[in-house]
C-alpha cells in the first residue's frame, strides 16, 4: 500500500486532490491541521494477491505482506530482528508520516537519521541517577529478578561513584542467596568503602543513618521472582523505611511478556529507572527495550558485561536508536 501526503489550504481541497490521485477506494489515513492549512495522508489499496500466488516461505508458509509503508520497511526490519515491538514502531512510523521524508518508496537519505531521532524521543533516559548531589538518587537501591546482574551492578556503578570521588557505603539487604553477603563484602573490600548487613527495616533505617555523611549509599537487595508476590511487600517495606530510590535490573535478553510481568510485580516498589543488564549476551535486546518504553519508564544504564566496574554504559538514547535501525548500514545504502 502507498501512503503519501496531499496538503491544501482546506480540507476539502485536500481531500479533492487525494480523490484525483488515489480514486475513489482512497484510504484516508491521517487528516491533520498544518500552519499552511490541512495535509491529508492517503493510500490506494493495492489488490492482494490470490492465495495460491502467494510465495512461500522456506517453511512452505505464506509470506505476510508488510504492514509497513514502502520506505520504512527496511528500517523496520532491521528494528524487528533487533527485537523492537510493532507498537514502537509504528509510533514512529506515525511520526514519520508527519514529516517530509518519503515514505512511499525506499530510499530517502533523510530516513534513517530522523527514524533514529524520533526512536530516540521516545527511549526516556534517566542519566540523573548518577549526578551528584542528586537527593532523589542518593540511596540506591538495586532490586529485580534472581541473577539478573544486581549485585554486579552495585558494584559496577560504586566503583563509578568512588572514581568520581565520592563518599559511599554499601549495605546489603540479601541474607537469603548463600554467600550474598561475602560476595559484596569482597567488592566493598577492594574499593575499600563501608560495609554492612541490614537484616530487617530497623536495621537498614540505622546504617543509613550512620552513613548520613556518604554522598551515596548503595543497597543490595535478594532477587526476587515477578511470581513470588508474597515477599514483596516485604522488600517494599525495607526499601520505604530506608527511603530508597529503585533501579530495577532487568536482562535485555528477556522476553516481552516476562518483562511486563517483572514490570508489575515491582511497580508497587515505584521503579525510578531501569537497568538493562547482559546486553552483551542476546541478540534481541530490543524486545526488553520496547517494554521499557511502552510503559514509560526512564532507562538508566545497560551492562555489557561482567568486568566490575568497566562493563556499563549511561544509557544513550540516541545511540540505542541509531542500532535498532542499524543507521550506519541504512545510510550507506542510501
Ligand atoms: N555477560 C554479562 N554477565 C553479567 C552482567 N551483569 C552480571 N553478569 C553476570 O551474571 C551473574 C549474576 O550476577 P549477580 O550480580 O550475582 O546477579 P544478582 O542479580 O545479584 O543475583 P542474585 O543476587 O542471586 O539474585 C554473574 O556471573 C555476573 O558476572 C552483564 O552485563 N553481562
Ligand atoms: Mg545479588
Amino acid at each position: 500500500m502507498l501512503l503519501k501526503r496531499f496538503e491544501a489550504k482546506t480540507l476539502p481541497q485536500a481531500l479533492a486532490l487525494v480523490q484525483r490521485e488515489c480514486g475513489e477506494n482512497a484510504l484516508v489515513v491521517e487528516t491533520r491541521p498544518t500552519p499552511k492549512g490541512f495535509l491529508v495522508v492517503a493510500a490506494r489499496p493495492e489488490p492482494v494477491p490470490a492465495p495460491t500466488m502467494r510465495p512461500r516461505d522456506q517453511a512452505g508458509g505464506h509470506t505476510l505482506l508488510s504492514k509497513w509503508t514502502r520506505g520504512f520497511q527496511p528500517l523496520a526490519e532491521h528494528a524487528t530482528d533487533f527485537g523492537l515491538s510493532g507498537n514502537v514502531l509504528h509510533a514512529v512510523e506515525r511520526a514519520l508520516l508527519g514529516t517530509r521524508v518519503d515514505l512511499s518508496r525506499p530510499g530517502d537519505p533523510a530516513l534513517p537519521q530522523l527514524a533514529s531521532r524520533i526512536l530516540s524521543a521516545l527511549v526516556h533516559v534517566a542519566p540523573e541517577v548518577e549526578h551528584v548531589g542528586e537527593p532523589r538518587f542518593r540511596t540506591l537501591a538495586l532490586v529485580g529478578p534472581t541473577g539478573v546482574g544486581k549485585t554486579t551492578t552495585l558494584a559496577k556503578l560504586a566503583g563509578r561513584a568512588r572514581s568520581r570521588g565520592e563518599r559511599i557505603a554499601i549495605v546489603t539487604l540479601d541474607t537469603y542467596r548463600v554467600a550474598a553477603v561475602e560476595q559484596l563484602r569482597a567488592f566493598a573490600d577492594l574499593m575499600d568503602v563501608p560495609f554492612s548487613v541490614a537484616f530487617t527495616a530497623t536495621d537498614l533505617r540505622r546504617q543509613l543513618q550512620q552513613h548520613r555523611d556518604c554522598d551515596r549509599v548503595f543497597v543490595d537487595t535478594t532477587g526476587k521472582s515477578p511470581r513470588d508476590r508474597e515477599s514483596m511487600p516485604v522488600l517494599e517495606g525495607n526499601l520505604r523505611a530506608g527511603g530508597c530510590a529503585s533501579v530495577l535490573c532487568l536482562a535485555a535478553g528477556t522476553r516481552a511478556r516476562d518483562c511486563h510481568a517483572v514490570f508489575e510485580a515491582y511497580e508497587p516498589l515505584g521503579i525510578d529507572a531501569v537497568c538493562l543488564t547482559k546486553w552483551d549476551e542476546t541478540v534481541a535486546p530490543g524486545e526488553a527495550l520496547a517494554t521499557v518504553v511502552e510503559r514509560g519508564l526512564p532507562l538508566s544504564h545497560l551492562c555489557i558485561g561482567q568486568e566490575v566496574p568497566a562493563d556499563i554504559v549511561v544509557a544513550d538514547a540516541g545511540q540505542i536508536a541509531r542500532a535498532a535501525f542499524d543507521c550506519e548500514h541504512a545510510e550507506a545504502q542510501a
